[in-house]
């Protein structure tokens, strides 16, 4: 290897790892794409990070699916990250249960979880009352996986929308606990959540997230709907009873708005405000419509050509297993001297 060879392999030693995860547990909603694969794309593209992007398939069965609707949605949520934008040449792209370690290191780090940290956390909070027919254990120790997914990459930040901060933290406190007591064994990772991962609001509940397991179709955006589709669900988009295009206390309705407009102009929220002053909730709803679509339609057309090509996705996802297997056996060779296990024998 000559001199600049080197250089850049040791440039490309100390690039920070930045890893994000998705689940397939519905289509792909406009605030998974605002809050967290646009960001991710840019993280990506910005050369300063090696990355890793999975589908979180192991944490989608902690709710009832019917088995040949859920490949379908790995199949769709692979597909999407790569109709986003996720280039599998830049960053590491897989399948999560095609790495073995992440249910391995799960249930080890289950062992240094505690169960009052876990019965605190708010997604199990919402879940075990939405899903109150099916609380599970996968659903109680959800974030022990979740930070093993984390940390078997030494991973320095975790993109993620704001929703998903309190995981983040108990993943740290994890780390830091098992570090604590073994030496220095995990990265502690940080999130990254940027004014645009700000959280999106479901249209029809302002109140509510944007959340792709919803029941009610006019309540979400999806990746996959069409440009009528999008006008429409905005035309109808729940708002306040007043009239002008401004943020404010209590406006859930029109913040969110707003706040998606923003997201996708790039501009500021008072630069919205201003472009739409002395117009109607009527007409702002209808530009929001209409700069969605224009945001989504080229995304939808990529995601539908790659699910029309099921052989490159599974191209994509072993070479991604491989990669991502080799660095979290790393982990997992130091995590099974640490705590105690005989080393696996090589085959
Ligand atoms: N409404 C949202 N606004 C901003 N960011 C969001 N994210 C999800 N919803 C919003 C971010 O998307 C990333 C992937 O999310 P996930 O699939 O891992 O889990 P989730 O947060 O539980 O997403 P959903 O859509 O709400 O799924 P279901 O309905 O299955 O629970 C995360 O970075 C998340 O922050």
């Amino acid at each position: 290897m000559n001199s600049t060879a080197l250089a850049e392999e040791a440039k490309k030693e100390k690039k920070k790892i930045s890893l994000s995860f998705i689940q397939p547990s519905g289509n792909i909603t406009l605030g998974n794409y605002l809050g967290a694969l646009s960001n991710w794309v840019k993280i990506q593209d910005s050369g300063e990070f090696d990355c890793l992007y999975a589908v979180a398939d192991l944490h989608a069965l902690t709710v009832r699916h019917d088995p040949s609707e859920l490949r379908k949605l790995i199949y769709q949520a692979l597909a999407t990250l790569l109709g986003c934008g996720i280039d599998p040449e830049k960053s590491i792209v897989f399948l999560q249960s095609h790495v073995h370690q992440h249910a391995e290191l799960g249930w080890i780090l289950d062992c240094y979880t505690m169960f009052g940290e876990l019965s605190r956390m708010t997604q199990f909070k919402d879940k075990s009352a939405k899903y109150a027919d099916n609380i599970n254990a996968g659903l109680f120790t959800y974030p022990s996986l979740m930070a093993a997914d984390i940390l078997l990459y030494q991973t320095d930040v975790v993109p993620v929308g704001q929703d998903q901060k309190q995981h983040i933290e108990i993943a740290r406190d994890i780390a830091t606990r098992f570090n604590g007591l073994y030496g220095n064994t995990f990265k502690i990772p940080e999130p990254y959540i940027t004014k645009s991962s700000a959280k999106i609001a479901s249209l029809v509940d302002p109140t509510k997230k944007m959340s792709k397991s919803d029941t009610n179709a006019n309540a979400i955006i999806t990746v996959l709907d069409t440009d009528d589709q999008i006008i429409k669900k905005f035309k109808r988009a729940v708002t306040d009873s007043g009239s002008e295009v401004k943020m404010g206390e209590g406006k859930d309705g029109i913040n969110n708005l707003i706040g998606i407009y923003s997201a996708v102009t790039d501009m500021t929220t008072e630069e919205v405000e201003r472009q739409f002053e002395g117009k109607g909730y009527g007409d702002f709803k209808l530009a929001c419509g209409e700069v969605v679509a224009d945001r989504i339609r080229p995304i939808r057309e990529r995601i539908l050509d790659y699910m029309n090509n099921k052989d490159y996705l599974e191209r994509v996802a072993q070479r991604g297993a491989e990669q991502a297997s080799r660095l979290a056996q790393r982990t997992m060779d130091k995590v099974f001297k640490k705590v105690g296990l005989v080393a696996k024998p090589r085959g």
